[in-house]
C-alpha cells in the first residue's frame, strides 16, 4: 500500500518514535508546528476519521492514553497541550492514514481559520 505511514510503521521510512506497541505508534512530526508536536498513529490503516467504525472503539481510546502518556513524558501535561485531528481536505488532513497532533510547550493560539 502507498501510504507514507504505513512505510513509517513498517520502518521503511525512517522516524523519531517516541512509543510503539502491537496496536500503536507515535513519532515527533517532521515539520514542528509548535516545540512539542508528535503524531500518534493506529497501526491498522485508517484512512480518515470517517472510516472509524465500532471495532475501533478500543484502539481510539488507547490512542488518547497514549496520547496523555507521552504528553506527561515530553513534560507538556501540567502546562497544557493540544490534540488535533484533520479529517478529509477541508479539515487540512494532508496523510490520509489516520492520526492525532500531539502539540505544546507553548501557548497556543485561538483555533485557527
Ligand atoms: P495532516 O493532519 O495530514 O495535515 O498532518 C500530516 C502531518 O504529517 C504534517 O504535520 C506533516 O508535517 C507530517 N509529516 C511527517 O511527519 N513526515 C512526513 O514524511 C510527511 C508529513 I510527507
Amino acid at each position: 500500500m502507498d501510504c507514507l505511514f504505513c512505510k513509517i510503521i513498517e520502518g521503511a521510512i525512517p522516524s523519531k518514535k517516541v512509543f510503539e506497541n502491537e496496536r500503536i505508534v507515535a513519532f515527533h512530526d517532521i515539520a514542528p508546528a509548535a516545540p512539542v508536536h508528535i503524531l500518534i498513529i493506529p497501526k491498522k490503516h485508517i484512512a480518515t476519521m470517517n472510516d472509524v467504525t465500532e471495532e475501533d472503539d478500543a484502539l481510539m481510546a488507547e490512542l488518547f492514553t497514549v496520547a496523555r502518556q507521552i504528553a506527561k513524558e515530553q513534560g507538556i501535561a501540567d502546562t497544557g497541550y493540544r490534540l488535533v485531528n484533520n479529517c478529509n481536505d477541508e479539515g487540512g488532513q494532508v496523510v490520509y492514514h489516520l492520526h492525532i497532533h500531539l502539540l505544546g510547550g507553548h501557548k497556543m493560539k485561538a483555533l485557527a481559520d
